[in-house]
Order: C-alpha cells, then structure tokens, then sequence
C-alpha cells in the first residue's frame, strides 16, 4: 500500500479521492466551492483539507470518497472497512500495523476515516482507544517491550496530530480552555485529544500537557482566563500528592470561576468533589457534548 498522499494532490488525484471526474473538480472550483491553490503555471494543486472541507459540505461525495489506494484485494478490504467504519476490522488491523511500524497505512486509515465523516470522537473512542489499551496489555503480559510500546503511543500520538490538521474547525468562540495533566503524569495522550475534541467546538486551548508543575498554576489562569479546565489523570502512583495538587487547582479555578472537568482511571482513587467541578467524563463522546 502507498503512503499517504502527496502534500499536494493534483486534479485528476482530487478526482480519484473524491470519487467524481475531472471535470466536477474542475466545475467546483471554478465556482468557488472546493478550494484549491493556483501553481504559476495556472494548475489547479489542493490540500487534503481542501476536500475535507468540501466533503464536509458535500454528504453523498463524502460517502463515496476513498483516500485509500484499490491496487490489490487488501488495499479494497481495507478500503471498504474504513468508508463503513468497521472499528471491529479496524482495531486489530491499526494495531498490527502500529507494531510492525507501518504508520503510513495508520495515518492513511485515520484520515480516511475523517474524510468520509467520521466523526473525531467516534475514531479516538472506537479506534485509538481500544488499539492503546490492548497495546498497554501486551506490554503487560511481555509480549512486547516498553520501549516497542513506546515507539507506538509516540507514533500515535503523532498521527493524531496530524488528523488535526485537516479537521474541520469553526469559527472561533471566546471560550477557552486549559487542559493539563498532574505534576508527575507522562500518559498525556487523552488530553490530547481533549484538546482536539475542543478546538473541534471552537475553544481557544492551551493545552499544558505532561508533568505540569501545578503548584505554579496561578500565573497561567491570570494570563489566559480559561473558562473551563480538562484535567487528566490516567496513572496515580502517589494519590496524596496528586491529591494535594488537584485541591490547589480546584481552589484556584472556584476563585477565578473556572470549571472544571476530570478524566482518567486516575480519578478511582481522588476524590473530586469539589463546587468548581462540573463532572468526570469517562469517554469522548462526552467530551465533545460538553
Ligand atoms: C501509552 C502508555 C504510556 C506512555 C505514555 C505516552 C503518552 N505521551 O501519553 C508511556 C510509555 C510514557 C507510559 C509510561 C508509563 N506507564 Co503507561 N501506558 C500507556 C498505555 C499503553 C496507553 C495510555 C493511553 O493513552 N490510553 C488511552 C486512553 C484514551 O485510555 P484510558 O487511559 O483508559 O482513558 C479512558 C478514560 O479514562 C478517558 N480519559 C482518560 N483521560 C481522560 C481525560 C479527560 C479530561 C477525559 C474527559 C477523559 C479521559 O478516556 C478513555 C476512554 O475510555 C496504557 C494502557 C492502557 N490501558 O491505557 C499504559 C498504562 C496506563 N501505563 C501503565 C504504567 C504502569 C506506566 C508506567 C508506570 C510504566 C513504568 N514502569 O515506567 C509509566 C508511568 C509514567 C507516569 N509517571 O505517568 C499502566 C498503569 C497501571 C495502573 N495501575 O494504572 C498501564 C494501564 C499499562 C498496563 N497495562 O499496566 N505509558
């Protein structure tokens, strides 16, 4: 299988993926209703997000639209599993291909997938999560090693970003968002995609990520005013400290009315109840509905 597009893509390459002919390209942006960028020599040249934009626009294009190359009877299965968004094909095929370190074929799957209307909470909740977690038990159970595990929540973790991308973001609002983990927590992969499910509604994110050191938090809620604060705890090796911290930032955030939101298995064992805490959220549907 090819790797993922070129970042250029032609007219005729625009067609392909779309599944339409030349011409219709050539129609939609003469009308201005696919995007394209002219080269100097008059050629029509697109980004993947062009036709992600459009296939947002444009249902019964997006339903036919395939990024994924047709070349042999594996290319077509996996085609077609992707467009029907058969996350119960998709996960052990992700995962294998994420350990044989064939990221290109996981990058094009996780873009094809968008492409065709996928919603981004439906991908990280069906797909992402259920290939981390299963990748997380192979380490446990030795059949991999940390430093395989490694390599393929990083590789991930940059496929996510690159989906990114080419998602669809509206107008920006005035809300923002602060999304950390706690001062000892290297697992920032949810909240990366907190950040993203955000940004996906029109927040303004300022995502702090790994290892923030909580007891310097103030200066940031002076700087940014985040209305709302996401926090992740996936792996709590010492609860009292990460107890402490979560008190402080609760405190600060009930004093500058920010609300907070928790997630992660972390959260079994602190308490969050506490009047500047809205709720815990166990999954990303919730995310993106809250
Ligand atoms: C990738 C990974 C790592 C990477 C992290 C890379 C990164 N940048 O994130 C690295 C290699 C650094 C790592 C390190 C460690 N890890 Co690790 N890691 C994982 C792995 C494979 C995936 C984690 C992940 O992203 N999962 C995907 C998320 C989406 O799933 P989830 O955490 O279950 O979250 C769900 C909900 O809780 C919710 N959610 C989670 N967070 C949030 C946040 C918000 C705001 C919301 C709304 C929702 C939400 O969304 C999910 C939906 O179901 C897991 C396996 C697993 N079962 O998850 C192990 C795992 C979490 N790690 C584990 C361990 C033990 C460690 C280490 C201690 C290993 C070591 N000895 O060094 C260190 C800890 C480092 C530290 N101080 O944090 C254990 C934890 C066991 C336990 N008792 O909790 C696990 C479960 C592996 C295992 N099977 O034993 N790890």
């Amino acid at each position: 299988m090819a790797k993922p597009g070129p970042k250029y893509i032609s007219s005729p390459e625009a067609a392909r993926i779309l599944g339409v002919n030349v011409s219709s390209i050539k129609r939609w942006t003469d009308c201005g209703e696919l995007a394209c960028i002219r080269t100097a020599g008059g050629h029509r040249k697109f980004l993947l997000k062009h036709l992600v934009e459009f296939a947002h626009d444009h249902q019964k294009v997006a339903q036919q639209a395939n990024l994924l190359p047709l070349d042999t009877p594996g290319d077509r299965e996996i085609s077609y599993y992707t467009q029907k968004g058969d996350y119960s094909f998709l996960v052990p095929w992700v995962q294998a291909r994420a350990l044989e370190g064939e990221y290109g074929q996981v990058q094009c799957v996780l873009l094809s997938l968008y492409l065709t209307q996928h919603e981004l909470h439906e991908i990280y909740d069906l797909l992402i999560t259920p290939v981390l977690h299963s990748i997380g038990e192979l380490w446990a159970e030795g059949t991999i090693t940390i430093v395989e595990e490694h390599l393929v929540s990083q590789r991930l973790k940059d496929g996510l970003i690159r989906l990114q991308e080419i998602v669809h973001l509206p107008e920006r609002t005035n809300q923002r968002a602060l999304c950390l983990n706690l001062s000892e927590e290297l697992h920032d992969i949810p909240l990366k995609m907190v950040q993203h499910l955000l940004e996906e509604k029109g927040y303004q994110v300022y995502f702090s990520g790994q290892k923030t050191p909580v007891n310097q938090i103030e200066k940031v809620f002076t700087t940014f005013k985040p209305d709302r604060v996401y926090i992740s705890s996936v792996y709590s090796d010492d609860p009292e400290r990460d107890q402490t911290e979560l008190d402080h930032i609760f405190n600060v955030c009930k004093e500058t009315g920010a609300t907070v939101f928790v997630g992660g298995r972390g959260f079994d064992t602190l308490n969050y109840r506490h009047p500047a805490v809205r709720c815990r959220l166990d999954n990303f549907a919730d995310v993106a509905s809250s």
